[in-house]
Parts: structure tokens; sequence; C-alpha cells
């Protein structure tokens, strides 16, 4: 009994350490989607895991013994990841992102790195050497918008990133505040979706989201009211 004690002891130790090394992250591991849902041989990675934060270019899953969590592994000359609020799907940016590759490899294969910010800018370059090894980029301030991956021979397994930073639901005239002055262009985004596009180009039309179910309709009426006149 005593043995179980401290190892239980240990254990909560050890994530006490992960813990206190920054938020929690997500981790994508190629195998599930959020539903539960399994992934398929013939599936092509793009918005299943948009409701964690993070949107692909269409990669597919490679069944590979090498994977880091069998049975994928994720595998494509380039692979893009794009972060996006977890509530919304409009796009966004994290602090910390990164992702392993699978377990063998010989010197020459690896993964090529790049972390873009809003604007395009490339704000971190690594290249990832070495079977099952972890590279990510850290930021003081969430400033990654998207990874670009370039599978060198090897597939990328277990994405890991703290979640995006939450849109600012409300805000139709993105203006950064939620005001009296979003509400007429948040009725415009309910009745005339294409008249708000031409009158807001720079805003994305699904801030009116209010209750995460991806779509702007009469449903997300009461959240905005409560958000205009919190109760
Ligand atoms: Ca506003
Ligand atoms: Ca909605």
């Amino acid at each position: 009994m005593k043995r179980t004690i401290r190892l239980a002891a240990s254990i909560a130790g050890l994530a006490g350490t992960i813990v206190l090394a920054g938020p929690p992250t997500t981790i994508i591991n190629f195998d599930t989607y959020p539903d539960g849902s399994a992934v398929q041989p013939t599936d092509a990675f793009t918005t299943q895991y948009s409701t964690v934060g993070v949107e692909f270019n269409g990669p597919g899953p490679s069944g590979n013994s090498c994977s880091i969590s069998p049975p994928n592994h994720a595998y494509a000359k380039r692979i893009v990841a794009s972060f996006v609020d977890p509530c919304t799907g409009v796009a966004s940016v994290t602090s910390y992102a990164g992702t392993a590759q699978d377990s063998c490899w010989v010197p020459g294969e690896g993964i090529d790195m790049f972390a873009y910010d809003r604007d395009g800018n490339q704000i971190g370059h690594e290249f990832n050497a070495g079977g099952g090894h972890f590279t990510a980029f850290s930021f003081p301030q969430p400033v990654i918008a998207r990874l670009d991956m370039y599978c060198i021979l090897q597939g990328i397994d277990n994405l890991a990133f703290i979640a995006p930073v939450p849109v600012l639901r409300g805000d139709l005239n993105c203006d950064g505040a939620v005001t009296s002055s979003d509400v007429g262009p948040f009725v415009l985004a309910l009745i005339d979706p294409s008249g708000y596009a031409g009158a807001f180009p720079s805003c994305d039309i699904r801030h009116a989201d209010m209750n995460c179910d991806r779509r702007v309709d009469g449903l997300d009426i009461q959240g905005y009211i409560d958000a205009i006149f919190p109760p």
C-alpha cells in the first residue's frame, strides 16, 4: 500500500510540474476527433479539430508503426496548422505550439517548422530532428497564427498547443469592444449577411455566433442581448 501511495504522490508531483510550466496544452494525435469518432484512412484533415482551436490544409493520416501515438500520424509535403477561436472558428493566435515527429529517423530527416503571425510575418524557424523529437515555439504573448511544417520523410504527431485566444463575440464593428454601437451591425449580420460583409469587410461575421453553434441566426439573439446588457 505504501508503495502505491508513493507512486501516486510521484505522479501528482509530476503533474504539478507540468501545470506550473504554463496553461494546459491541447494535443492532436491524428487518431481520434474531438467528437470521439475515429480517424479514417481516407480522411483529409481540415476543420475536424476546429472546436479545439486548430484547422489544417488537408493532409491525410498515415498509418505507421513509427507513430508516436499509433496508429496514425499526419503526413504531407507541407502541413499548415492555423489557429482559431474554438467557439466560432474565427482566426486567432496562441503563445505556444509545436509538434513531435515519428520515432523512426535517420540523419537528414525531420520536420522543417515555421511560425507566422497574423500578418504573415515569419516569427520562428526550427528544424525538428531526431526520432520522436518534439519542437515547439513559445512566446510571452499569443502571436502564433499558424505553423507551416514541411515533412522530410517524417510525419507529424501529437501536435500540441495552448488554446488560442477567444475572439470578442458580439463585437460586430470590430472596434475591440462590445457596446450599443454593435447593435446595428449585429442586426445586419442576421438579416443580410452579404450586406454586412460589404459594410464591414475587415470583420468576420462569425463574431455574431454568440452560442458557439457555428451558425449566425436567431438563436444568437439572447446571447447578444446578455452581452450588451449584462444581467
Ligand atoms: Ca464593437
Ligand atoms: Ca450561433
